[in-house]
């Protein structure tokens, strides 16, 4: 992917960012920094607390990153970014959904009650009735969407906002990563059963020609948002190996995580599969989210 560096120019507005909250604030941004902190977490931090605008934000950790003469450069486009959900309890289209595990290499949240049973139930017979296919995927070199021994499960594509069911689930995904949902892909569905897999992978495309071609329709995959449906009876786990993670999928939670750095190349670490199932079915509707619209 090609990553637009802005140049760092000292109008008066940015020398002043830094100390235009207090020297407490300065001091905040200077020692995250410093202490290697993520300026996108950093970021949503300040906007959180309110005293931040998102361009005041932006300015005092351009002005802080280039005073400490940090030698990775920052791509301020990519500050902008899908939110992982903290830890707690949050009301979205009066629902209360639990976070209750973050992780930060990877940037993983596992969240609860993101789906009522009746969803998931609903969403499953609509998905039956249109007719699971065979999986693919994108094969590296030439980009084509081709079935692959990796991943051996069956989907359905949703077009966006399908059904009335999918656009609500689609808005209460995108208010739950504060992310448009003009920039979600279709839903997809998948169902594995005995014995079926997905072996790790990464969601963010490659830097190769192939990952080019996807890359220049609504840009990278930033956020993978995956919802169980249905509960196996036992494996089908979640699994991120680069941190020994390992989720059980249980209807109507939900895993939330990066695929790329601050500097929206893909993250190493945002490798994950899905485990063999071992007894009974495991369904689950995936959202990928791109950097920019996807029409
Ligand atoms: O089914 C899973 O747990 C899983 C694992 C990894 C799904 C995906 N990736 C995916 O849909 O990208
Ligand atoms: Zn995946």
């Amino acid at each position: 992917m090609v990553v637009a560096h802005h140049p760092i120019s000292f109008t008066p507005t940015l020398g002043n960012a830094l100390d235009s909250q207090g020297p407490s604030w300065r001091e905040w941004v200077v020692t995250n920094l410093r202490a290697g902190c993520d300026p996108i977490d950093m970021k949503g931090r300040m906007l959180e607390s309110g005293a931040w605008s998102e361009q005041s934000a932006i300015d005092a950790l351009t002005i802080a990153a280039h005073q400490l003469h940090l030698n990775r450069s920052i791509d301020f486009d990519t500050l902008a970014m899908p939110c992982l959900p903290d830890l707690g309890t949050l009301n979205l289209d009066g629902r209360p959904i639990d976070v209750t595990v973050r992780l930060n290499t990877p940037a993983v949240a596992l969240c609860e009650n993101v789906l009522s049973a009746g969803e998931c139930t609903q969403l499953l017979a609509y998905a039956r009735k249109k007719g699971f296919v065979p999986s693919t995927v994108v094969d590296d070199k030439d980009g084509a969407n081709v079935p692959h021994p990796e991943r051996t499960s069956s989907g359905v594509m949703f077009a966006k906002a399908e059904t009335p069911l999918v656009a609500r689930i689609e808005a209460r995904l995108a208010e739950l990563t504060r992310w448009p949902v003009e920039h979600g892909e279709g839903l997809q569905i998948l169902a594995y059963r005995e014995g079926q897999e997905y072996r790790p992978h990464f969601d963010a495309f490659a830097e190769t020609e192939a990952g080019a071609s996807h890359l220049r329709h609504g840009g990278q995959r930033l956020n993978t948002v995956i919802v169980y449906l249905r509960t196996p009876r036992s494996g089908g786990a979640t699994v991120f190996p680069k941190a020994g993670l390992s989720i059980r999928p249980r209807a109507g939670g939900a895993v939330v995580f990066r695929n790329v750095d601050s500097q929206g190349q893909r993250d190493p670490a945002s490798l994950h599969g899905g485990l063999p199932v071992d007894d009974g079915e495991k369904v689950i509707l995936t959202l990928w989210q791109r950097q920019r619209r996807f029409e």
